[in-house]
């Protein structure tokens, strides 16, 4: 897709200006998956998405600070941040600001194909990166994934069918994200979290259900199908009163 040739570029220019070097980080890792298996409730992971190749701007403006402590604040359990610029207005400088005003994990929301973003991620304080099954060849998804556990990060493993979910579970991930929006046709239904929920083992794989919830109602119809948690972008982006969308 367009979106993975402007990775492609993107990283390759990366390559030369960045120096692998040594690993470091100063801020400690927090994990995800420990809080899904302290609490067993419904988790919040809250997005930090100015814009998207689907809607365009959503809410340019917003301070990244200010949105993750309300975040923070109202519950949410994990904060994720748009890093890729060209689709969707995102950037490193606010994942690390982010990394610097909450306690929570942070998630690295973008499209990686190469180790040295891994490298980028884990070097700016993202605790869970994003892999999509859809954009990564097996051997490449393989290698990725255990490049990243091998630094201490937890895997989001996303997928939008059948056959990218037995990947995944191949590949022994614990956080499945399952994307119910089409990222070719964009179009979104929640029916696809219904029906891969049910080949979750959900002893083991945690379910997190992503893109297009809007609602009460929506939240509750992927936590009866099974999800562990909800990721949410642009209906908190758009929010103009936070506190009254995400009561209890
Ligand atoms: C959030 P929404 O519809 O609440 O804004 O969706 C999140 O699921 C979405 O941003 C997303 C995404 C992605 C973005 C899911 N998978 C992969 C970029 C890349």
């Amino acid at each position: 897709t367009k979106i993975i040739e402007a990775k492609k570029v993107e990283v390759a220019r990366l390559k030369q200006s960045y120096k692998l070097a040594d690993q470091l980080r100063t801020t400690p890792i927090y994990s995800f998956i420990e809080r899904c298996e302290q609490n067993q409730g419904l988790h919040l992971i809250a997005e930090f998405k100015r814009a998207s190749p689907s809607k365009g701007i959503i809410n340019a403006h917003l301070d990244p600070v200010e949105q993750a402590q309300t975040y923070q604040s109202l519950g949410a359990s994990m904060v994720s941040v748009l890093t890729d610029q060209q689709f969707f207005s995102g950037s490193f400088a606010d994942l690390e600001k982010v990394r610097k005003s909450v306690q929570l994990p942070v998630l690295n929301k973008d499209f990686i194909i190469d180790k040295i973003q891994i490298d980028r991620a884990y070097r700016s304080g993202a605790d869970v990166i994003l892999l999509i099954v859809a954009s990564l060849d097996e051997t490449r998804l393989t290698e990725l994934y255990h490049y990243a556990k091998g630094l201490g990060l937890e895997v989001l493993v996303e997928v939008h069918n059948e056959r990218e979910l037995e990947q995944a579970q191949t590949l022994g991930a614990r956080l499945i994200g399952v994307n119910n929006r089409d990222l070719k046709t964009f179009e979104v239904d929640l029916a696809v979290t219904e029906r891969l929920a049910q080949l979750i083992n959900h002893d083991r794989e945690i379910l997190i259900s992503e893109s297009g919830i809007q609602s009460k109602a929506d939240i509750a119809r992927v936590k009866q199908a099974g999800a562990r948690a909800v990721l949410i972008g642009e209906t908190l982006m758009r929010a103009t009163n936070l506190q009254e969308t995400l009561k209890n």
